[in-house]
């Protein structure tokens, strides 16, 4: 239930409001949260408050192209902001317009919890750990209660118990022991589950299982250095690393091809917003590209705004743990400061994140995005068999990469927002970090719902499943998208209309209803997705403007029809959804598909893409649409993921097609070009990588180079 209220109190604060930063999408600054959080203040004043989040309230997109495109004014510097106040136990948000200092809305949502924060997880691990009835499991588990400053918990959002409804702000602790400070505490999960109110600060309840089992006193397994010493260590090489491992640098001589303006960033004819929030990450929004002088738009915006982690196991209490990662903890929240050189390697421009603290108080994760190129392989090439491959044109290209990697606990998520010169746009996900774990005896049959990776260590199977929010204005306003098969002619071989029976074909089928773009993935036909704009036609091709979504990491959800799983990630049941866009909320409208609180739903109700989806009438034939699209992985874990996790690379693309009229990368210089007159005469033609010319590229075993060497000579 939501009460809202549009006030208008102008809060008279002792400070002025900051001058805001350049650009409109830009995220708050310190100073602004600073601001926004003396105004709430004053508004509550009296009250014991915790602030939640402060955060940008993005304006809505026909104000901001009124102001980006139409010379219209700028739109206003919002702040949405969340406060949990004692003893309340709705979720009490609203919205701060920063140049008049008003508090312009306030809403109260019942039936839901505020995101939690990590300082939420470190304070429950502090009150399990006091705990005498947790102490007395600790025990009954094994250890000696003077092992409880090695008991620590991975604090989870409960999900949804029925038991307590979204009456109180809940978190089940998933608790482990470090045999030492230098464990890793994931060797040895224990077997119960207390339940932390963190209004009251206590622990309220333990779910312990019928089946008890001691800790395991395996010795640990890490993967530190000290660790692989002892494991691989000899006595010719104690480390035990490998030693045919050595360096690689990437060198960036004349520094980086890519312009930064606050976060707008130009690069090989791109030019879009980088934003930053706690809950989504990274954001790229108003993404054009410059066709030779003509700037086409593509996207209004495009973010991960929702995922889910659903575990396998039927057993209590583990139906809990399906945390939904983005909006119950945030992308943003979550977010590690990356350093130089290790987390991405090259020349690298860093934007900082800022947040806000319980009491109001800005902070900063430094490094929290990470912009670098690295070179892509080869963007063309093509050599003419007629005279031996000499005549050829080769072409090398670079990748701009937009990257955050965040911690889910156990997990490490790294995303790579990765554009091409060509204008694809490419999402990379990495997935690293440690297997979520649970304890089993050493004679259990755990079934099929997960993997003893470890003596006693069970990781129960699980999904990692992302939705993508894209919000496309390819060359501008009212856009359509369908699905692109890969079908056979429909008529049979000898017929007149196929009569050698080879015949195929991309059939489109355009959504015209919300309904419609229902779909799910389809590797027998080879599936991809078109957003296209159906009145911007390409002259040759005679085809609309269109981007191409390619997703083949596409698995489908297995938890059940019913299940708390598909009730609170009603976007995981399809592998598209799309929607029209909602100026209502400020834009909000269609934003986060598994609500905008997501803490303790109970997956009941309209809320988020259930609403959206509605009976499924609404149009979605050009006009203004938002494309979700779920992807992921079905993890079913094996000794190899532990007791960390290789990373496992699951990716997808953006490509466009049919918006240009040729190669859109003829002229990125080639590395080596020679035609078949150049190749006659025997004149030089274009040559910046052969081995005389390049000198960071050298042959392996063959310190001296001949002019023989060129890339494309005749040996
Ligand atoms: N995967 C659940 C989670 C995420 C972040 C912090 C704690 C727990
Ligand atoms: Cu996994």
């Amino acid at each position: 239930m939501e009460r809202l209220q549009q006030v208008a109190s102008q809060v008279t604060s002792a400070v002025s409001a900051p001058a805001a930063p350049a650009h409109p999408l830009d995220p708050l600054s310190p100073q602004e949260i600073k601001y926004v959080t003396s105004i709430v203040k004053e508004k509550y004043s009296g009250k014991t408050l915790n602030f939640n989040t402060v955060t940008l309230r993005e304006p809505p997109k026909n104000l901001y192209y009124n102001w980006k495109e139409k010379k219209g004014p700028l739109p206003p510097r919002l702040a949405y902001f969340v406060v949990i106040e004692q003893d309340v136990t709705a979720v009490q948000e609203g919205v701060v317009d920063i140049p008049t200092g008003q508090i312009i809305q306030l809403k109260q949502t019942e039936g839901v919890q505020p995101i939690l924060t990590t300082k939420d997880l470190s304070d429950t691990e502090e009150i399990v750990r006091n705990d005498p009835n947790v102490i007395a499991q600790v025990v009954l588990s094994g250890l000696d209660k003077s092992e409880m400053k090695n008991i620590y918990c991975d604090s989870w959002t409960i999900g949804y118990d029925e038991r307590w409804g979204a009456s109180r702000r809940l978190q089940q602790a998933l608790i482990y022991w470090r045999s030492h400070e230098d464990d890793s505490h994931y060797s040895h999960p224990l077997d119960f589950c207390p339940i932390v109110d963190m209004n009251a600060g206590k622990v309220i309840f333990i779910d312990i299982p019928t089946k008890r089992r001691k800790v395991s006193k395996h010795k640990h397994t890490g993967f530190h250095p000290r660790d692989v010493a002892s494991k691989f260590g000899t006595k010719e090489n104690p480390s035990g690393y490998r030693q045919d491992d050595t360096p690689i640098n990437i060198t960036q001589p004349n520094g980086v091809s890519f312009n930064m303006q606050g976060n707008v960033m130009e690069w090989s004819n791109f030019k879009f917003h980088i934003g930053f929030n706690y809950r989504e990450g990274i954001v790229l929004s108003d993404v054009n590209y410059n066709d030779h002088g003509n700037t086409r738009s593509l996207f209004h915006r495009i973010s991960l705004s929702e995922m889910i982690v659903p575990y396998g196991c039927p057993d209590f209490p583990h139906q809990r743990k399906h945390a939904l990662d983005i909006g119950e903890y945030g992308a943003g929240y979550c977010t590690n400061p990356l350093s130089l050189g290790c987390d991405c390697k090259g020349v690298i421009h860093y934007l900082d994140a800022h947040f806000v603290d319980k009491f109001g108080d800005p902070s900063t994760i430094r490094n929290a995005v990470c912009i670098h190129e690295e070179d892509d392989g080869i963007l063309f090439k093509h050599s003419d068999f007629r005279d031996d491959f000499q005549t050829t044109i080769n072409t090398r290209g670079k990748k701009l990469i937009i990257s955050q990697i965040f911690t889910a606990a156990n997990y490490e998520y790294c995303l790579y927002w990765t554009l091409r010169q060509d204008g694809t746009i490419k999402l990379e996900v990495r997935l690293t970090g440690i297997l979520n774990t649970y304890i089993c005896d050493e004679d259990e049959d755990i079934g099929p719902w997960g993997t003893i990776v470890y003596p006693k260590v069970n990781a129960h199977n699980h999904q990692h499943l992302f939705s993508l929010r894209i919000h496309p204005r390819i060359d501008g306003e009212g856009n359509s998208a369908a699905t692109s098969d890969a079908c056979p002619s429909p008529y049979p071989t000898g017929s007149p209309e196929n009569v050698y029976g080879n015949g195929f074909y991309a059939k489109k089928t355009v959504f015209k209803t919300v309904k419609d773009s229902l779909t799910q993935a389809e590797s027998k036909y080879a599936r991809t997705w078109d957003m296209f704009n159906p009145k911007s036609i390409n002259k040759y091709s005679g085809k609309p403007a269109s981007y191409k979504l390619v997703s083949t990491f596409c698995p489908p959800v297995l938890a059940q029809p019913g299940s708390l799983v598909r009730k609170r990630a009603p976007w995981a049941e399809h592998t598209t959804q799309v929607v029209p866009y909602k100026d209502e909320d400020f834009g909000y409208g269609t934003l986060y598909p598994s609500g905008d609180h997501v803490a303790q739903w109970s997956g009941d109700g309209l809320r988020g893409m259930r609403k959206w989806i509605g009976d499924g009438t609404d149009n979605v034939e050009n006009t203004d649409i938002v494309f979700f699209h779920t992807f992921g992985i079905t993890h079913f874990p094996s000794p190899e993921d532990f007791p960390v996790m290789p990373t496992e690379i699951f990716d997808l693309m953006l490509r466009p097609r049919h918006i240009f009229t040729e190669n859109p990368v003829l002229d990125i210089k080639p590395s080596y070009s020679k035609m078949t007159s150049e190749v006659r005469t025997g004149a030089k033609g274009l040559d910046s990588c052969s081995l005389n010319v390049d000198s960071t590229s050298r042959l392996a075993f063959n310190k001296t180079s001949s002019s023989s060497d060129s890339c494309c000579s005749k040996k």
